[in-house]
Formats: structure tokens, C-alpha cells, sequence
């Protein structure tokens, strides 16, 4: 067969992490693009580094930033990837309010820098290439469950650049015969989730809690509900979705609904804590019914300036064309971030202690 060389940009977020790990095991080289930050970025794929000096070695960084053509076009012509995965971008939804012109040069422009890459070199016919769209375009509610005929309406600057983002690469993929191809994905979260993301938030949370680190978790939304699965089963989905016959756009989700509200009380009863709600909307409060303690509160900084309420996805295309449906459910997906997070409060918790 011939080489198989990955280019995956956006390899030290919690997908590229997963992905580089999944397209090594079956025999691809991996290229991956970090951004120079002035501490260490890669904690995510350090297990999968090995010194280049050895020679030879399947999984290879550069440095690298979506803001920048030059140096786009540079790594496509050095690496001529027969796969570009392009999962790079700033992708807080509540952080693009904040951010919202560079998110739009990152995940809209960013992703016309790439395709355009890929045309400037002449490697239309060589290279496949997958676009990181998301379950945010469809934002204000037109149908449930969405899927991939549901009309989009973004309710953020994060949706907006993204639905640039989906867009270029239809457009590219018709004006020019390349194998672009859309994955729409719905939430999905892991144990190296961004501390932010509100899964791994409530997850943290609630081991710090257990540990004695903290007290309280403060939350926004608790109504907004959302259809979460494993990442490590989106990336496969991303994989399959490159390697189908046809370009094409595909929604890859679990079709199961959970609020915030269940994730908290599903997460603090991992520890065998319950929680008790009092009062009504910025005043509720959740009580641990062990400790009498308040456990969640609610901070109208969380709230978003335009909320996306619900979202819940029809994967039946993926299922059909490619054969790709979800192996992993919510509970152990929590389950898995709770384990995985208590053993580190408890890391934190003996580090405290040493240094008293
Ligand atoms: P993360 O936030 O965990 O990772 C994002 C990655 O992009 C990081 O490696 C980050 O680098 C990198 N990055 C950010 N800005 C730039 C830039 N300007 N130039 C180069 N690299 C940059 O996201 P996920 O892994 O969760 O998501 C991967 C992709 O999939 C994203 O595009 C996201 O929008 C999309 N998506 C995610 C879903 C989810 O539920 N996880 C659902 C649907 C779509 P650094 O580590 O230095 O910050
Ligand atoms: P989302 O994920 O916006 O769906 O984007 P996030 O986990 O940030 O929010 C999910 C829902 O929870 C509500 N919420 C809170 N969110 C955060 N972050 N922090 C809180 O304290 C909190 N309290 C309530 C939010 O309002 C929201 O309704 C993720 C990202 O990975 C995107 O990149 C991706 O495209 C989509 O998922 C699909």
C-alpha cells in the first residue's frame, strides 16, 4: 500500500490528540501543527512523541498557526499529505464573543488559507481533505432531531465562522473536483476535554469537591441540553468519513439528550453525592445532600449573550454510507472523565499537602 501521511492541524486539542493516536495505530505518518506558546502546548500527544534524531519516526510537529498562509502553504508543499484534517481552531463557543474578529480569521479564513494550500501546489487529485464543522451551525432550533438537510442558523461568532468554514470547503469541493468533505459533529467530550468545555468543568469540579479542594461549582445555562458522546469514537467517525468514495458532508452524533442540570446530578452521584435544587433561576442553588454545603451555584457570567438551547443529532447518513455509529454511552463517558479527574484532584490534594 502506498504511504499514508497525515497532516492534522489542531493536533494538541483534545481531537487532534485522539486522532494522531488512532491514524498511527494503523500505519499512517502523522504530521502534526502546534502553535509556539511560551510554555509547553503538547501534554495531550507527549506519549506519542518520539525524537526525531532517531530517524524515521511515524509522528512528526511543526510549528505552525491557521492566521498564517505562508506557513500553511510551506507544510503542505514539505509534507504533501495525502490527508489533511483541519480540526484547528478557536473553538469556545463563549470565548468567541469575546474574541470575535480572530475567531473569525482562525476558523473561517483559516480554513480558505488551507484549501487555497492545497490548490496553489497543484495537489487537488493527491490530497483529502476534512473539514472540523460542528453541530453549532444548526444553533437556534429548526428541526429535531438535526441532520444534514436541516437548515443552519449559528447563534455565535464561533457558528458564523464556522458555517464560512463549511461553506469554502462545499465550494471548493465542486469548483475544483477536490475530496473535501464536511464531519458535522455533535458535542463530544473525554477525559482530556478543555477544563472549560462545561463536561470536563462539572467533572473537575466535582472531584475537587470530593478531594476537599473546593466547595462550590459555578455554572451558567443548567437547562441548555446538548447530545454528548466519546471523542474517541468521533474521530474514527473522521477517519471513516475521508475514506468513503465519495466526498460528502455526514452529522456524526449519538442521538441521546442530557441537560446540564442531569450532568451535574449524574456526576456528583459517581461520587455518591446528591444534589438537592432550591430557588429559581440566578438564585438556585444545588445543595450536597451529604455535606449541607451549596455544591453548585449560578453565575450569570456564564450565560451567553444568544444561547443555543438544544441540540441532538440523526447520525442514520453516517450509519448507512460508512458504517459509523457510537460505541461508547453518556454514563461511561462520565464515568470516565469522573475517574480520570479524581485521580488527579488527589494528585493536587498530596501536592498541597507536601507543600504546606
Ligand atoms: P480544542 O480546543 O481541544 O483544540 C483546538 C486545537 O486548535 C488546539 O490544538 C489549538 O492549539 C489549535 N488552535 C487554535 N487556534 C489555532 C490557530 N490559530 N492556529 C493553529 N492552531 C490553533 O478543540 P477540539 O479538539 O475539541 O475540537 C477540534 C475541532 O473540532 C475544532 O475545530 C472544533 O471547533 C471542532 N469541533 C469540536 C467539537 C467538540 O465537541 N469537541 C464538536 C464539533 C466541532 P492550542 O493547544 O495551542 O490551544
Ligand atoms: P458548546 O460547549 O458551547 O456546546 O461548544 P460547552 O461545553 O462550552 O457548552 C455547552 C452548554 O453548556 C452551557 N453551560 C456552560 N458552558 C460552559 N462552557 N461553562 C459553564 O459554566 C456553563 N454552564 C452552562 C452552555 O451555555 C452551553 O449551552 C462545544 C465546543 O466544543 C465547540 O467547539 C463545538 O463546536 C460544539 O461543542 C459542538
Amino acid at each position: 500500500m502506498a504511504e499514508r501521511i497525515a497532516l492534522i492541524t489542531g493536533v494538541t486539542g483534545q481531537d487532534g490528540a485522539y486522532l494522531a493516536e488512532y491514524l498511527l495505530s494503523l500505519g499512517y505518518v502523522v504530521h502534526g501543527v502546534k502553535r509556539r506558546s511560551s510554555s509547553f502546548n503538547t501534554a495531550r500527544v507527549d506519549h506519542l512523541y518520539q525524537d526525531p534524531h532517531l530517524g524515521n519516526v511515524p509522528f512528526l510537529m511543526h510549528y505552525g498557526d491557521m492566521t498564517d498562509s505562508t506557513n500553511l502553504i510551506r507544510l503542505v508543499q514539505q509534507i504533501r499529505p495525502t490527508e489533511i484534517y483541519n480540526l484547528a481552531a478557536q473553538s469556545h463557543v463563549a470565548v468567541s464573543f469575546e474574541s470575535p474578529e480572530y475567531t473569525a480569521n482562525a476558523d473561517a479564513v483559516g480554513v480558505l488559507r488551507l484549501l487555497e494550500a492545497i490548490r496553489i501546489l497543484g495537489m487537488e487529485k493527491d490530497t483529502r481533505f476534512y473539514q472540523a464543522s460542528t453541530s453549532e451551525l444548526y444553533g437556534l432550533v429548526q428541526e429535531i432531531p438535526q441532520k444534514e438537510t436541516t437548515p443552519f442558523y449559528p447563534r455565535s461568532p464561533y457558528g458564523v465562522a464556522k458555517l464560512y468554514g463549511y461553506w469554502i470547503t462545499v465550494n471548493y469541493r465542486e469548483a475544483y473536483g477536490m475530496f473535501a468533505s464536511n464531519g458535522i459533529l455533535f458535542n463530544h467530550e473525554s477525559p482530556v476535554r478543555g477544563e472549560t468545555f462545561v463536561t470536563r468543568k462539572i467533572t473537575r469540579g466535582v472531584a475537587r469537591i470530593e478531594v476537599g479542594l473546593e466547595e462550590t461549582l459555578y455554572l451558567g445555562n443548567l437547562e441548555a441540553k446538548r447530545d454528548w458522546g466519546h471523542a474517541q469514537d468521533y474521530v474514527e467517525g473522521m477517519h471513516m468519513i475521508l475514506q468513503a468514495d465519495e466526498p460528502d458532508d455526514f452529522v456524526l452524533a449519538t442521538g441521546e439528550l442530557h441537560s446540564v442540570r442531569e450532568m451535574v446530578e449524574l456526576a456528583f452521584a459517581e461520587v455518591s453525592r446528591e444534589i438537592v435544587w432550591h430557588g429559581k433561576g440566578v438564585e438556585e442553588i444545588g445543595i450536597d445532600a451529604r455535606s449541607g454545603k451549596i455544591a453548585v451555584k449560578i453565575d450569570p457570567a456564564y450565560f451567553r449573550p444568544t444561547e443555543v438551547d438544544l441540540l441532538v443529532g440523526d447520525a442514520s447518513k453516517a450509519r448507512q454510507v460508512l458504517g459509523w455509529k457510537p460505541k461508547r454511552s453518556f454514563i461511561q463517558l462520565v464515568g470516565e472523565m469522573i475517574a480520570s479527574d479524581l485521580a488527579e484532584a488527589k494528585r493536587d490534594a498530596a501536592h498541597e499537602q507536601r507543600t504546606l
